[in-house]
């Protein structure tokens, strides 16, 4: 039987100076591999999947991976600011190991024509959603160039080196079809995420919907999966959770769609099978503010929710309406008392540097989020203008008061290191006001208290010291 790993670069050094506080909270395991991986099972291929997260020195790692699975063939992930790790790891695979590499995912998603012309370590790049290309090019002879030409999704160069671009891929029209992903494959006790009361609980994600119908400039979520909600069916995502569960022992779930509530009867019915089926199991979420009502949120806290995060963007009235946020401030306020009063912790994420954003608007955002007394987290980022957003587009042209400071994507990350200036903001003032909004945000009194009572006194102090240092090393 032939062979594939699948490989995804490791990716918390893009939280820079806050590395270390993110690396003891979150790590989370790369739910699109495993997909990947059982469509390869199904084309008569054995996958493996390589995670460089879990590695300390993860192109180390990646080599010995390769010595010990031996692969026919190597496929990587690719996202913009860990692009240059995905780009090292596919040199090393053909220059040392002189075997094939396709390439996937966001990054490669939208410069796939500069990738390939950049870097001939690549053989072949899937454009955007790749479930049924990637399953159609593993079916027959994969060394057959002229089969390649009659699968949409595929960019490559052809025998006589002319560049080849089979058009946009054909997209799952029936999100149930997706299968199981193979979790297995991966170290299944090596993921966690700080969710309340899961000490000891195996985690892992799902993801039960794709495209968005909102349109946030900042977001390149439309180049892979489309504006057009498709959604799996409750059973389907219920029979997932159940064999994960069961069969795999997670007990701990955390759901990265884009917008995991929109669509009112779906989510309601997930919620009432997962309780009819009696599982012990802590779920959170991630989505717009939008659809967050009492009655959705009291649904999904007996279901066994904890937690549900939400997209704030800014404080600012003014840049959540011209970055097209689709909410304004008042729905945010009451999505997140809704999801409070329902018993979930909140957690809420904002964007500093976001088109038009100047002081007063950037303080204002830390502001709103200080003043929320239902909010138990908040998370300020400053914006990178992604490949695929509008803002990068903006960025590169000037507009929205943007300027754009490096071309060199693995400088693009959220934390302490922007690669922009807006209006009166310089790129050391938004780092400043990162820092000192968190400062500001977690000293309110309220929400000091609520996180004390929450951890123990040993968990407190490792805190304290990990988010000290981050916040002295990002000076
Ligand atoms: C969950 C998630 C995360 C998680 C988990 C990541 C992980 N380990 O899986 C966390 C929080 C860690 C994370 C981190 C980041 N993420 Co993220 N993330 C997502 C999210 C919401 C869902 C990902 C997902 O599971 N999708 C479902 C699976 C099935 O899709 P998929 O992985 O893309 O794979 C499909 C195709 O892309 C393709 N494919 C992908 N790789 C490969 C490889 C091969 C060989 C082939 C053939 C096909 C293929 O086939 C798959 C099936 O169709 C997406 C948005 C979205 N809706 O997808 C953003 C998204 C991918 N993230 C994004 C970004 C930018 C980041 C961060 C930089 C942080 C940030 N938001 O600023 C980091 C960088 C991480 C990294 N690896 O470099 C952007 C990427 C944009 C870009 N130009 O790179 C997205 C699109 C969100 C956005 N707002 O724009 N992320
Ligand atoms: S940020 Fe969220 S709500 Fe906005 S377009 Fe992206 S996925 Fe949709």
């Amino acid at each position: 039987m032939p062979k594939i790993l699948l490989a995804s670069p490791s990716w918390t050094e893009m939280y820079g100076g806050y590395q270390d506080a993110a690396k003891r909270s979150i790590l989370y395991p790369p739910y699109g591999l495993t997909v990947l991986a059982s469509i390869a099972k199904k084309a008569g291929w054995q996958p493996d999947i390589f995670d460089g997260e879990l590695f300390a020195d993860s192109i180390d790692a990646f080599k010995a991976k390769i010595r010990s699975f031996s692969p026919d063939i190597i496929g990587i992930t690719s996202c913009t600011p860990t692009f240059h790790r995905t780009v090292q790891m596919a040199n090393i695979a053909k220059s040392e190991f002189n075997l094939p590499v396709l390439l996937g995912g966001a990054h490669a998603t939208v410069l796939y024509e500069e990738i390939l012309q950049n870097h001939s370590c690549f053989d072949l790049t899937f454009v955007g959603e790749a479930d049924l290309s990637f399953a159609q090019f593993l079916s027959g002879n994969i060394t057959d160039k002229s089969r390649w030409d009659g699968i949409p999704g595929l960019f490559y160069k052809n025998e006589s080196g002319k560049t080849v671009f089979t058009g946009p891929p054909r997209l799952l029209e029936n999100l149930d079809e997706i299968p199981i992903g193979s979790r297995d494959l991966l170290a299944q006790d090596a993921y966690r995420w700080s969710l309340p009361g899961t000490e000891g609980r195996r985690f892992t994600t799902m993801n039960t919907s794709r495209g968005c119908p909102f349109d946030c400039v900042f977001c390149a979520t439309h180049t892979l999966f489309g504006h057009h909600i498709r959604a799996q069916s409750p059973e389907r995502v219920v029979n997932e959770i159940i064999h994960i569960y069961r069969v795999e022992g997670y007990s701990v779930i955390g759901f990265m769609d884009d917008n995991f509530t929109l669509g009112r009867e779906r989510i309601l019915s997930i919620c009432e099978k997962v309780i009819e089926a009696k599982l012990d199991i802590v779920m959170d979420c991630w989505t717009s503010a939008a659809s967050l009502t009492p009655e959705i949120t009291q649904a999904m806290r007996k279901a066994g929710f904890v937690r549900v995060n939400i997209g704030v963007e800014s404080g600012d009235p003014q840049i959540l309406k011209s970055i097209k946020k689709g909410v304004n401030l008042e729905v945010i306020s009451r999505a997140i008392t809704s999801a409070k009063q329902a018993g979930l912790e909140t957690c809420g994420y904002a964007i500093l540097g976001l088109p038009g954003e100047t002081r007063l608007s950037a303080k204002r955002t830390i502001q709103f989020l200080r003043k929320q007394k239902d909010l138990d987290y908040a998370f300020l980022t400053v914006a990178a203008p992604l490949p695929g957003s509008v803002m990068y587009d903006m960025a590169k042209k000037g507009e929205g008061g943007l300027k754009l400071l490096s071309d060199d994507f693995s400088h693009y990350k959220r934390y302490a290191e922007p690669v922009i200036e807006v209006n009166d903001l310089s790129a050391k003032d938004l780092a400043n006001l990162q820092r000192i909004g968190h400062l500001k945000i977690y000293l309110m009194p309220h929400r000091a208290w609520r996180l004390l009572r929450r951890a123990s006194i040993k968990e407190t102090w490792e805190n304290i010291i990990a988010f000290a240092k981050s916040v002295i090393i990002s000076y």
